[in-house]
């Protein structure tokens, strides 16, 4: 019986690992560099709330080498991210009330930690979406696709 008990408990959490990372939830790191630690994401609809975990595992300042996550239409990163630099570090470098902006999270800086949660259901799986880093200069290296399934 204490066998059984074992089994089941461990089969609960092998199963839970697996659905976490299959993957509504995702952990993105940065660092002292212009680099996501991946430049793909691939969420499925079915999850309706996807959340970004974004990790700067850096030393800088944020208002050195601060980034975030901005998901946006493929066609509109160059606009957003050009108001976005105008916009300011305490606007998160993303013009308040950007339509264009699908969802973001705010400027970290070494050590720090954020997460930005959206809704997937909206998004299409037939158009192309780019996240990317809104801090001024560098969204030219700093971003990647999010595939929309
Ligand atoms: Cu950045």
């Amino acid at each position: 019986m204490k066998i059984f008990v074992k089994v089941i408990l461990g089969y609960a959490v092998i199963s839970t690992a697996l659905s976490a990372q299959s993957s509504c939830d995702f952990q993105i790191a940065v660092g002292d560099n212009l680099q996501f630690s991946q430049d793909k994401v691939v969420a499925r609809k079915a999850c309706g709330t996807v959340t970004i975990n974004l990790k700067h595992e850096g030393k800088l300042p944020k208002n050195m080498m601060g980034h975030n996550w901005v998901l946006t239409h493929a066609k509109d990163v160059s606009a957003v991210a050009t108001d976005g630099m105008s916009a300011g570090l305490n606007n998160q470098y993303v013009k308040a009330g950007d339509s264009r902006v699908i969802a973001f999270s705010e400027i970290i800086g070494g050590g720090e930690e954020t997460s930005v949660s959206f809704n997937i259901e909206a998004l299409s799986t037939s158009e192309d979406y780019i996240f990317f880093c809104s801090f001024p200069g560098h969204f030219y290296a700093m971003r990647g696709i999010l595939d929309v399934t």
